[in-house]
């Protein structure tokens, strides 16, 4: 199983997370040419970040991947529970994707300071307030969100949460997490297969930002 991923993708990291964390066998390739070219677009219709290859199927959307990954390999399960539950699993990592995600990649222009506008950051961060705080409203008081192990609920706001930190703090805002929330961040950081992905995307990402400064 090939996926064709960058670490400073924070969308690749959310895959990674869940190839690490089920131990099934891969190989990270960074997309030839880069992603979006007519090379990668070749073996990756689509030329987006993450693409999985695995036999014969060519997938692209973090989410469609981990949940392909979910059914080929169900152990340890990471979308577990009645049908309640799994959609409720499924309603948070949409809320990532669609609500909180958005948010911080709207922002990427931001990073050199030559295009930063204040009253645009002061305003992204009021709805990211919003929008955590409604992830906390939605989660329960489990290790993690919704579950006592972590589940695809968790898996995109790792990397997501790390990325945002480390904008705001290019930005000299403050970065709060509410209160329910820092506790379920901390025990994400503390999985292997999270800890490991974070080390490699933080790298990425400082290296990124520091590129922006001159
Ligand atoms: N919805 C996609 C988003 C992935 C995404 O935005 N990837 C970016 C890099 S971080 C990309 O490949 N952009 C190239 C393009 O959209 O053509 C997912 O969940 O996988």
């Amino acid at each position: 199983m090939i996926l064709y991923a960058l670490p400073i993708s924070n969308f690749c990291s959310k895959v990674t997370i869940v190839l690490r964390h089920k131990q099934i066998p891969h190989q990270i390739l960074p997309p030839p040419s880069g992603y979006g070219s007519a090379e990668y677009k070749q073996i990756v219709p689509t030329g987006k970040i993450p693409g999985l290859v695995d036999d014969q199927l060519v997938l692209s959307e973090s989410e469609a991947i981990n949940e392909y990954l979910e059914e080929k390999y169900p152990n340890p399960v990471m979308l577990p529970g009645d049908p309640a539950k799994r959609a409720m699993i499924r309603q948070l990592s949409r809320h990532h994707d669609l609500a909180v995600e958005p948010i911080i990649r709207s922002l990427f222009g931001q990073v050199a300071p030559q295009t930063r506008n204040a009253e645009v950051l002061q305003a992204k961060a009021t709805e990211l307030q919003k929008q955590l705080t409604m992830l906390a409203e939605l989660a329960e008081s489990q290790p993690f969100l919704l579950t006592s192990e972590m589940s695809l609920a968790d898996v995109g706001y790792a990397p997501t949460l790390l990325l945002g930190e480390l904008m705001w703090e290019c930005f000299g805002m403050p970065w709060n997490l509410p209160p329910r929330l820092k506790e379920w961040h901390q025990n994400l950081q503390k999985v292997l297969a999270v800890s490991e992905t974070l080390q490699e995307a933080r790298k990425a990402t400082v290296t990124w930002i520091a590129s922006k400064q001159g």
